[in-house]
């Protein structure tokens, strides 16, 4: 059974995520067919590829496949984890990609859907940002691109309590594009902002996407900066607390977080 479906309609390509027993979680295995169709849909030169979920889901992406992340004393999110790739890939894709959301979104999918281009969602959606409930230092280009996508203290509010923030909300901060009451209106939606893309000039519209990536990247971090965060990451990844929370998440527990 393939993780990743993708069916082309015109210069459109709607790739979805097809792991529902595993709740789209992003192992390995997911992540690599889906930078392999982002691929293919650059090959065949689409204009505009859409990701969404099967219709219905009640789970976008559960994030981070937690049986991937490291038992401890190794950076949990380096550079080439498969998360970090693919949301590299995301952003550097030749067309604009338009996530189409339905169901809860979990972890590192909340980054995977903020590093669309666009995205709609069904009123139900809901966002929850983890790290801070399964003791995980999230790596800083993932805190730089949540910085980006939603205002600083709505930021704070979702790391520090790991609560799901819905739709609305979503949308009212500008997280999020669009949110649709009825979920049959989603797809047309999609299709319809897709179509629009489509009639633009695509070297235009692709540059645009690019030019706006290098701009918003132009960030400067500071070595120093850099150092020390990644020193403050190494004590959390080292610490008893990421065990514990990994430990509370295979035996579906509360983690009792002790700080140590
Ligand atoms: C592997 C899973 C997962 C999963 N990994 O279905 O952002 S960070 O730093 O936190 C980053 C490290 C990250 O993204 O971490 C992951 C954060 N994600 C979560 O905390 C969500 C964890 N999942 C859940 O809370 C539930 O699965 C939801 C609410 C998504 C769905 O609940 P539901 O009752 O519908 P189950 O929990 O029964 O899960 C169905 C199958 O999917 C697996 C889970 O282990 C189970 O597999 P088995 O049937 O083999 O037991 N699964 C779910 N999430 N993140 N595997």
């Amino acid at each position: 059974m393939s993780l990743i479906l993708t069916e082309y309609r015109d210069a459109v390509a709607v790739v979805t995520l097809n792991h529902a027993e595993k709740r789209n979680a992003l192992s390995h295995e997911l992540i690599e067919a889906l930078i392999a169709a982002i691929d293919d849909a650059e090959q065949r030169q689409a204009r505009v590829m859409i990701l969404r979920a099967p219709a219905g889901s009640k789970v976008f992406s559960a994030g981070h496949d937690v049986h991937e992340l490291p038992a401890g004393r190794r950076d949990p999110l380096t550079y080439g984890d498969p998360l970090r790739c693919v949301i590299r890939r995301l952003d550097h894709a030749a067309m604009p990609i338009i996530a189409m959301v339905e169901g809860s979104v979990w972890g590192g999918a909340c980054e995977l859907v903020i590093a669309c281009d666009i995205i709609l969602a069904t009123r139900d959606v809901t966002f929850a940002i983890t790290p801070a409930k399964l003791g995980v230092p999230y790596n800083l280009s993932g805190v730089l691109n949540f910085m980006d996508a939603v205002p600083l203290n709505v930021l704070r509010e979702m790391l520090y309590t790991a609560a799901p923030l819905d739709a609305t909300r979503a949308c009212n901060v500008g997280m999020i594009n669009r949110v649709v009451d009825d979920p049959q209106q989603l797809e047309p939606l999609a299709m319809e902002i897709a179509g629009q893309i489509c009639a633009n000039a695509p070297r235009v519209v692709s540059t645009l996407k690019q030019e706006l990536r290098l701009l918003s990247e132009a960030a400067p971090v500071n070595i120093e900066a850099f150092e020390q965060i990644q020193a403050m990451r190494r004590k959390v990844y080292d610490s008893a607390d990421y065990r514990e929370g990994l430990a509370a998440f295979f035996e579906r527990r509360p983690a009792k977080f002790t700080g140590e």
